[in-house]
C-alpha cells in the first residue's frame, strides 16, 4: 500500500462508523410481571449470534428468543412469548456470570410524555383587533453603535379589540416598496406602542413598515388583527469599519481595503465618505495620509526598514469608524496570503494578538522530510550539534534515495515527479514561516516543527507511516531512540492511494495518540470524491477539506461524512479578484533547482491541513492542557459558516464551516 503527498494525488477510502455503547441505567420497574424481552450489550469478543446460528444466550432460554441489532453495540433479545420478569433477571445474572454480556435490562414499555391535557373547553372564538393607528417610522442612530441602522416605530392602539387583551404586536417590513412584507418581529410580547428595530435593517435602503395587534380573549388563543397604515424610513448611519486587505511592507507603499457597499458607507454616496489612514511604528511619530480613494490609501512618507501597523478611518457626516483589524504581518508575500487575511481566509491578523506560539509547542510534520530554509530554520527542532532533529522512516532502499533505510536524518531527498517536490518544506512553512518582512508569514511562527520523513521519492508505505505516527507520539519502538520532543499536534498532509478502513490496529494507534493529548490532523485527499482517504477517515482525527479563495470547496478536494471542518487549500485560476498575484494558490517555502531557498504557490488538501495544524498549535500554546476533544469542539463551534450559495452548503460534507482562527483563539483564551 503506497502513500503519496496530497499535493498531487491521493486515494479514497471507506468511512469508519463509530460504535459507542450507551451506558444507560436501568429503567424504573413497572408493575407488570411479564416482559417481552431484554436489551443486551455483549462482552468484547462475544458475537450476538452464536456459531450454531442462534442468538447468544438462547440456550439458557430454551431457544425461545429472536435477536435484533439496535445499532451502537446494543441488541434486543425478543422473547417468543412474554416471560416472567424474575426469570429474565435470573437469565441476565447468569449471562453476566458467564462473562458473555456486560449489561442487560428488561425491555419495558414507554408512553407518550404529555403530562396533562387541559380540561377547559374553548368557549369563545378570540376576536381580531382592528389595525393599530397612526404608525410613524423614524430613522434613529444608536448612541453606542452609530454604524447600526435603527428605526423607531410608534403607533396608537387599535380602536376595536372586542373585549380581548392586547398581548403584543407583530412588526413587518418591506424593502421592495410594499410588494411583499416579511415579519421582523412576530410578537413584541408587550402592549408598548413604541419600539426600535434594527435586525435586518441596513443603511441607505428604503423600508416600509406595518404593525398588527395580537389579542388574547382570556383563553389560550392569540389572534393577529388587521394591519396598520404603512410608514417608510431610510436610515443613514456612520460608516461600518473598513476591511483592510493589505498593508505596506517596508517603506512607502499602499494600504488596500475592500470597497464598501452603500450600506457599509452608512447609506451615503461614495463621494460623501472620506477615507484616511494612519501608520504607527514604535518610537516614531505616526504618519497620516489622505491620499485615498474607495479602495486604497497611499503613504509616500514611510521610513524604510520599519514595521508599521496601519489603520483606516472612514468618515461621513454622521460619524467615523476605524478598521477593526490592524495589519501587523508585513512579510514580502503577505499580500498574496489571501488564506490568512482575505474574505475567505482564516482571520489570522486578528488572531495573532492572542498568540503566535509559546516557543515550545511542537508540531510533527510527517511528510517528505525537510530542507533547510531561512523561513523555518528557527522553528525546526535541533540536535545538540545544531543539526536538524527528526527521523526518517522510509524503509525501502530505492525509495529512500539516501543510501540506507531508516535513519535519523529527515532530509528531503526529492522525488520522481520531475523537479523536486519539497512538499514537507512547503507544509512546514505554512505552519511556521517566520514573521520577518521576508518571504511568507506562517500561522504559528513561534512553535516548533519536528520533521519526520515517511514519504520517499515515490511515496511511502502505511507501515512506515504507522511507525512515524507512533514515534511522534512518544511510543517506544525497538532499536530507535525515543522521540525527545513531545508533540502537541501531528500534521498528516498525505493519504492512502487505495481504500483503507481505519479499524483495528490502525484505529488504535490514532486512538492512543489522541489519548495522550495529541491532536492529529489529516488531509481529506484530492480525488474530488464524497469520501475521505486514510488516515483522514480515522475516528478522532481532524480531517480537513480544502476550500478556495471564493469560499467554495476546491474541485479536487475529497469531502464527506466524518469531516470536522474545512480550511483554505487554494485552487488556481478560479477567477477570484482577491490577491490576484496568488492566482488562488497557497504560497510557502520551497527549494529551487540551484538548491536555494525559494517560494512556490501550490494547491491541495495538503495545504489546507497545515492551516489547521498551525491554528491548533496556537491553541496548545495558549492552553497547554487543552484536550483534543476540546480542540475539536472549539474549532467546530467557531467556524465561519459556508455561504448559502457555496457547494459546501448545498452538497455538504465539508464539516461545520471554514476554520476561523480569530474566534477559535478568542474561545481558547476564555477557557479557565
Ligand atoms: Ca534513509
Ligand atoms: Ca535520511
Ligand atoms: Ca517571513
Amino acid at each position: 500500500m503506497s502513500l503519496r503527498g496530497c499535493l498531487l494525488s491521493i486515494a479514497m477510502t471507506a468511512l469508519l462508523v463509530s460504535g459507542v455503547a450507551p451506558a444507560a441505567n436501568a429503567a424504573t420497574a413497572q408493575s407488570t410481571e411479564k416482559i417481552s424481552g431484554v436489551l443486551v450489550q455483549y462482552s468484547a469478543g462475544v458475537e450476538a449470534v452464536a456459531p450454531n446460528g442462534e442468538p447468544t444466550g438462547a440456550n439458557l432460554l430454551r431457544g425461545k428468543v429472536v435477536s435484533e441489532d439496535l445499532g451502537g453495540g446494543l441488541f434486543a433479545l425478543n422473547f417468543v412469548e412474554p416471560m416472567d420478569k424474575t426469570l429474565a433477571k435470573i437469565w441476565i445474572k447468569r449471562m453476566v456470570l458467564d462473562r458473555r454480556i456486560i449489561w442487560a435490562e428488561p425491555n419495558l414499555a414507554i408512553e407518550k410524555a404529555s403530562a396533562n391535557i387541559s380540561s377547559r373547553p374553548i368557549l369563545t372564538q378570540a376576536r381580531a383587533a382592528s389595525g393599530p393607528i397612526s404608525l410613524v417610522a423614524k430613522p434613529a442612530v444608536s448612541a453606542t453603535a452609530s454604524d447600526q441602522a435603527r428605526v423607531r416605530l410608534s403607533w396608537k392602539t387599535p380602536s376595536k379589540r372586542y373585549g380581548a387583551k392586547i398581548v403584543g404586536y407583530r412588526v413587518q417590513y418591506s424593502s421592495n416598496g410594499g410588494a411583499s412584507y416579511q415579519t421582523l418581529i412576530s410578537n413584541t410580547g408587550s402592549s408598548d406602542t413604541r419600539i426600535f428595530v434594527s435586525d435586518g435593517i441596513r443603511a441607505g435602503i428604503s423600508y416600509r413598515f406595518r404593525v398588527r395587534a395580537i389579542t388574547n380573549d382570556g383563553s389560550e388563543l392569540n389572534t393577529v388583527g388587521a394591519s396598520s397604515n404603512t410608514a417608510s424610513a431610510t436610515v443613514r448611519t456612520a460608516p461600518k469599519p473598513v476591511y483592510v486587505t493589505s498593508a505596506p511592507r517596508i517603506g512607502p507603499g499602499n494600504i488596500t481595503y475592500l470597497e464598501q457597499s452603500i450600506s457599509d458607507r452608512g447609506g451615503f454616496a461614495a463621494s460623501a465618505v472620506r477615507y484616511r489612514a494612519v501608520a504607527t511604528a514604535a518610537d516614531i511619530e505616526s504618519v497620516e495620509t489622505s491620499l485615498c480613494n474607495a479602495t486604497r490609501c497611499q503613504f509616500p512618507e514611510l521610513l524604510p526598514d520599519t514595521t508599521y501597523t496601519v489603520e483606516v478611518f472612514a468618515t461621513n457626516e454622521l460619524g467615523i469608524s476605524s478598521s477593526n483589524a490592524t495589519v501587523p504581518a508585513n512579510d514580502l508575500y503577505f499580500p498574496l496570503q489571501w488564506y490568512l487575511n482575505g474574505k475567505n481566509g482564516v482571520s489570522m491578523p486578528t488572531a495573532w494578538k492572542y498568540s503566535k506560539g509559546d516557543g515550545y509547542k511542537v508540531v510533527a510534520v510527517i511528510d517528505t522530510g525537510i530542507r533547510a530554509h531561512q523561513q523555518i530554520d528557527k522553528a525546526l527542532t535541533r540536535n545538540a550539534d545544531g543539526s536538524i532533529y527528526g527521523y526518517d522512516f522510509v524503509s525501502e532502499l530505492a525509495n529512500a534515495a539516501d543510501g540506507d533505510g531508516e535513519d535519523s536524518n529527515p532530509n528531503d531527498e526529492g522525488d520522481s515527479s520531475g523537479g523536486n517536490s519539497f512538499h514537507g518544506t512547503h507544509v512546514a512553512g505554512i505552519i511556521a514561516a517566520e514573521h520577518d518582512f521576508l518571504g511568507s508569514a506562517g500561522i504559528a511562527p513561534n512553535v516548533k516543527l519536528l520533521p519526520i520523513r515517511a514519504l520517499g521519492k515515490d511515496g511511502g508505505t502505511i507501515s512506515d507511516l504507522v511507525k512515524a505516527v507512533n514515534w511522534a507520539a512518544g511510543v517506544k519502538i525497538a532499536g530507535i531512540p525515543q522521540n525527545k520532543f513531545p508533540v502537541s499536534v501531528i500534521n498528516l498532509s498525505l493519504g492512502a492511494k487505495e481504500v483503507v478502513s481505519c479499524t483495528g490496529g490502525y484505529a488504535s494507534i490514532f486512538d492512543a495518540a489522541i489519548a495522550k493529548g495529541i491532536t492529529v490532523i489529516a488531509a481529506a485527499g484530492n480525488e474530488s470524491r464524497a469520501s475521505l482517504s486514510f488516515p483522514g477517515n480515522c475516528n478522532g482525527v481532524i480531517t480537513v477539506v480544502a476550500t478556495q479563495a471564493l469560499g467554495d470547496r476546491a474541485t479536487y478536494s475529497n469531502f464527506g461524512s466524518g469531516t470536522l471542518l474545512s480550511a483554505p487549500g487554494g485552487e488556481f485560476n478560479i477567477g477570484s479578484t482577491e490577491s490576484p498575484d496568488s492566482r488562488g494558490g497557497i504560497i510557502s517555502s520551497w527549494v529551487d533547482s540551484a538548491n536555494l531557498p525559494s517560494y512556490r504557490l501550490s494547491e491541495g488538501t495538503s495545504m489546507a491541513t497545515p492551516v489547521v495544524s498551525g491554528i491548533v498549535a496556537l491553541m496548545y500554546s495558549m492552553q497547554p492542557n487543552i484536550t483534543p476533544a476540546r480542540v475539536r469542539a472549539i474549532l467546530q463551534d467557531s467556524v465561519r459558516p459556508f455561504a448559502p450559495t457555496s457547494n459546501c452548503a448545498i452538497i455538504g460534507g465539508c464539516g461545520a464551516g471554514i476554520i476561523n482562527a480569530q474566534l477559535a483563539l478568542a474561545r481558547t483564551s476564555a477557557l479557565k
